[in-house]
């Protein structure tokens, strides 16, 4: 904890972000897709999550930058530098959200990231790397699974085509629906190669309360903890509500409460450290007077420990099978994302300029998933967390501070500036060897 609690405004020369710019931005964004109490609601390739994304074209119409979208919908704002073949430093994250969720998750990282650029500009800056902000294509994985869909695509996890097959709740396919984005964006889509940034670091929320109830401003972050998604699908019998007697019921319902029921005490008594979520089920056909014959939900399972995660997958089935009688039950696996460790000498070069401004700064691992856990598979990654009030995060009352978004936004600056090489006259010494 630095004995001077810096309030991470730009130093005395001004040198950072424009402050009034990035919460006018923040302010208007948060007009797209606003919800009457205060949240957005932005699913992937909606109308609101398009116009959030050409809102972010519209500033960058000059020249020395280039925008270009992938074929899965990511965007990605380029800017120049010295030397054109110079693998870029990147950086980015998403403006897709939840249903009714927060003003700040994704779209933090976003607005920090055209802030850097246009602060840049401001300060005459020429730098050797080009620097590019990525909007990363449906994050979020609430419309068309799996999460972090349009990283995972463009690191050669996820096929483009299973991607574009994805299919919402409403039967709308991803594919047609990235059709009306690249002609609302007026743009047409440039299949990208492999990406070879030299560098990937992402600035976010924390989304949960450890940094706010230690009181510490700036989150260095050290990995992410591991991701399993499944879909449970339980078959039985449609059936009169009024004639069928109770015992020669196949309530498909009923089989995947117990399974549910089965799965929580499977995981309750864990370590302490398994977040394990039902945060979907259907139920078909859904009339009142008839038994249901398919039930599916969704499970979200977290752990940083990669051999508790595959113990999951066993204990899945297990429960499944065992609860499901009469109905028939499948367990269809959505996303398997491994625990993952962001590379040291970003996390190192996150906290000694957080420390340089004289912000408070400690190092915690991630509970939520980012795009920056698939930039991690690619290239030397890092994240800088910011805290949110009461760590809340996926609702409407998500909040963070405009002096931390300020400060975590000048955090970004200066490590984005840092691994970028700073080449103008005004440069005062020559691109430390970093990292
Ligand atoms: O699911 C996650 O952790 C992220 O918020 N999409
Ligand atoms: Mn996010
Ligand atoms: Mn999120």
């Amino acid at each position: 904890m630095s004995d001077v609690e810096s309030d991470g405004r730009a130093d005395s020369e001004g040198w950072g972000i424009c402050e009034e710019r990035l919460l006018e931005r923040h302010m208007e964004m948060a007009r797209i897709g606003e919800t009457p109490t205060g949240g957005v609601d932005r699913g992937a390739l909606s109308n609101a999550d398009t116009d959030a994304h050409a809102l972010v074209m519209s500033w960058f119409r000059q020249s020395h930058y280039r925008i270009e979208v992938d074929d899965v919908g990511n965007l990605f704002i380029i800017r120049a530098g010295q030397d054109p073949n110079a693998s870029p430093v990147m950086t980015g994250s998403h403006l897709d959200s939840p249903p009714n969720g927060g003003r700040f998750d994704g779209t933090l990282g976003v607005l920090a990231g055209a802030e850097v650029l246009a602060s840049l500009d401001r300060h005459g800056v020429e730098t050797r790397r080009p620097i590019e902000l990525a909007i990363w294509m449906n994050e979020e994985g609430s419309r068309f699974s799996p999460v972090t869909m349009g990283s995972a695509v463009r690191i050669g996890r996820l096929g483009l085509d299973e991607a574009l097959n994805s299919v919402d709740e409403n039967g709308a396919v991803f594919g047609p629906q990235l059709q009306r984005y690249f002609e609302k964006l007026g743009l047409a889509p440039m299949p990208r190669p492999r990406l070879d940034p030299a560098f990937y670091v992402e600035l976010h929320i924390e989304q949960g309360p450890i940094l706010e109830n230690r009181g510490v401003r700036i989150g260095t972050v050290s990995g992410v903890q591991g991701v399993r998604q499944y879909r449970i699908d339980v078959t039985g019998k449609a059936a009169h509500a009024g004639t069928t007697p109770m015992d020669m019921r196949k309530d498909a319902f009923v089989a995947a409460c117990r399974i549910a029921a089965g799965l929580t005490a499977e995981f309750a008594d864990d370590d302490g450290r398994t977040r394990f979520t039902i945060g979907r089920m259907r139920v078909l056909p859904g009339a009142p007077n008839t038994v249901p014959e398919k039930a599916s939900f969704t499970v979200d399972l977290r752990h940083p420990d990669p051999r508790r995660l595959a113990e999951y997958d066993a204990k899945i089935s297990t429960v499944a099978a065992r609860e499901a009688s009469p109905c028939a039950v499948a367990v269809e696996p959505l996303i398997s994302l491994e625990p993952v460790v962001f590379n040291p000498g970003i996390c190192d070069l996150i906290t000694g300029r957080a420390r340089r401004r004289g912000l408070s700064v400690e190092t915690l691992l991630s509970g939520a998933t980012h795009d920056a856990a698939n930039m991690a598979t690619l290239t030397k990654t890092g994240m800088i967390f910011i805290p949110c009030r009461d760590g809340v995060s996926h609702h409407e009352d998500e909040h963070a501070k405009p002096a931390d978004m300020i400060a975590g936004a000048n955090v970004l600056f200066d490590v984005i500036l840092a691994l970028a090489e700073r080449t103008d006259a005004h440069a005062a010494i020559a691109a430390p060897a970093l990292i």
